[in-house]
């Protein structure tokens, strides 16, 4: 069974940004897929990927984000 995760994204404006943040936190060990959203700015992951790792992932995109 995987778990969910919720992070809330700051700093993206468009939607070219939303794919930023989709590539790169579908790139972290442990995901299993990933759903962005620009309004509000937002994150679902599922799978076993470690927080700080998805959290690192987000800030080398370019953006911040926290766990929800
Ligand atoms: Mo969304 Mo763009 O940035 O350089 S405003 S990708």
């Amino acid at each position: 069974m995987s778990n969910m995760t919720h992070l809330k994204i700051t700093g993206m404006t468009c939607d070219h940004c939303v794919m930023h943040t989709k590539k790169a936190l579908q790139s972290v060990s442990g995901v299993e897929s990933v759903e962005v959203t620009l309004e509000p700015g937002a994150a679902e992951i599922t799978g076993n990927a470690d927080h700080d790792q998805l959290i690192a992932a987000v800030k080398d995109a370019g953006y911040e984000a926290e766990v929800e």
